[in-house]
């Protein structure tokens, strides 16, 4: 069987763990998310692709859920006593490493996807990680510039784009987010082999994965939401969104943004029937199912909290027994 799975980072990432213990046989194709991606340092970091392949390749810090297991921090200590920033940006020794092969591959002239296949060879996640775009594309959020000064800065009602990861790590997303723009997206390609696994797939899973940041951002490819829509095979998502709150983060800040409320049934409807054909939420929010129905998504409530690998496995394999309900 052919999955296409569109992941961002944690929650994808974990997602996919208990896919591949569902069905050890199939084969599956992650399209990563790199709206995220940084350059610091001279350096391009890809968080969501590094968070993929370090959760499926074994290197991953488990309880954070992105950065890598035994790390240290000596290089970033360094920068610090040169003054050189960001400081806010969690960078590891091990990790360092990651970003100095994909930038010094990029330069001599190798596409984002190309650097994948090359740092998923040394990590073998058994997916193929497939980066959204070879294109740059980097998510940034409108604050208020208030907010990012703290009381003194800004004349108060002024606006500002800042870049995602400045919102979400340095700011914790703790000031409102009046837009979220995923630069660069409208001129990005898919990259190559995307469009190509959409329309060979068995079945496309949504993962319970940032709908606006994560899934939002690859879906804002052109031409990957119509390949989805258009490849006639079960697209089943997973609510990130569980009594009412993401799990875990800050979704909701950013689906505040867009307009959307941190319900399983708005996340579901906000993907539209006219993408999703299946839609799951936790037992929770069995009182969603009859609302995502009248949507015209399948929906069923069963558990949807990723405590360890044999849940996640029960989930995902709840995942793929509705897209055959559905197909
Ligand atoms: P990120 O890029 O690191 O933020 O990771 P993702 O976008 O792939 O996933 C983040 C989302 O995963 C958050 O919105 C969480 O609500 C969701 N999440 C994390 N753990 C769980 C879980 O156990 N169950 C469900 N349903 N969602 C989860
Ligand atoms: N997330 C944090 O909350 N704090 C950090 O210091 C941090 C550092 C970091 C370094 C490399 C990397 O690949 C990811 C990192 N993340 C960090 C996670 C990153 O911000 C993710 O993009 C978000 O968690 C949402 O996807
Ligand atoms: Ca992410």
């Amino acid at each position: 069987m052919r999955i296409v799975v569109l992941a961002g980072g944690i929650g994808g990432a974990r997602f996919l763990r208990g896919l591949m213990s569902a069905a050890p046989d199939a084969d599956i194709t992650v399209i990563g998310n790199t709206g995220d991606d940084i350059h610091l340092f001279g350096l391009k970091v890809c968080p969501d692709l590094d968070t993929v392949m370090y959760t499926l390749g074994g290197g991953i810090h488990e309880e954070q859920g992105w950065g890598r297991a035994e790390e240290t921090f000596t290089v970033k200590e360094e920068l610090a006593a040169y003054g050189v920033g960001p400081e806010w940006f969690g960078l590891g020794d091990r990790d360092f490493a990651t970003h100095i092969v994909r930038t010094q591959m990029m330069g001599a002239g190798y596409p984002l996807s190309a650097v994948t296949e090359a740092l998923c060879a040394r990590w073998q996640p058994g997916v193929r990680l497939l980066p959204m775009t070879d294109d740059r594309v980097e998510t940034h959020v409108l604050i208020d510039t208030a907010d990012i000064n703290g009381s003194a800065g800004g004349d108060g009602e002024g606006r500002k784009a800042i870049h995602f990861q400045e919102y979400w790590v340095r700011l914790r997303a703790s000031v409102p987010a009046h837009a979220v723009v995923p630069v660069g997206a409208d001129q990005a390609k898919p990259a190559p082999g995307v469009l190509e696994a959409i329309a060979d797939a068995d079945v496309v899973l949504f993962p319970p994965s940032n709908p606006v940041v994560s899934v939002g951002t690859i879906l804002a490819v052109p031409g990957v939401r119509e390949a989805i829509a258009d490849a006639g095979v079960p697209v089943v998502g997973l609510s990130p969104i569980v009594g009412d709150a993401p799990v875990r983060g800050m979704a909701d800040k950013v689906l505040a943004a867009v307009g959307v409320e941190s319900t399983a049934a708005a996340v579901a409807k906000h993907y539209g029937s006219g993408l999703l054909d299946g839609w799951l939420v936790d037992t929770v929010d069995a009182g969603a199912v009859e609302e995502v129905e009248a949507a015209g998504i399948r929906c069923r409530a069963i558990p949807l909290m990723m405590t360890d690998l044999k849940a996640t496995a029960a989930m995902a394999a709840e995942a793929l027994a509705l897209a055959e309900e559905v197909r």
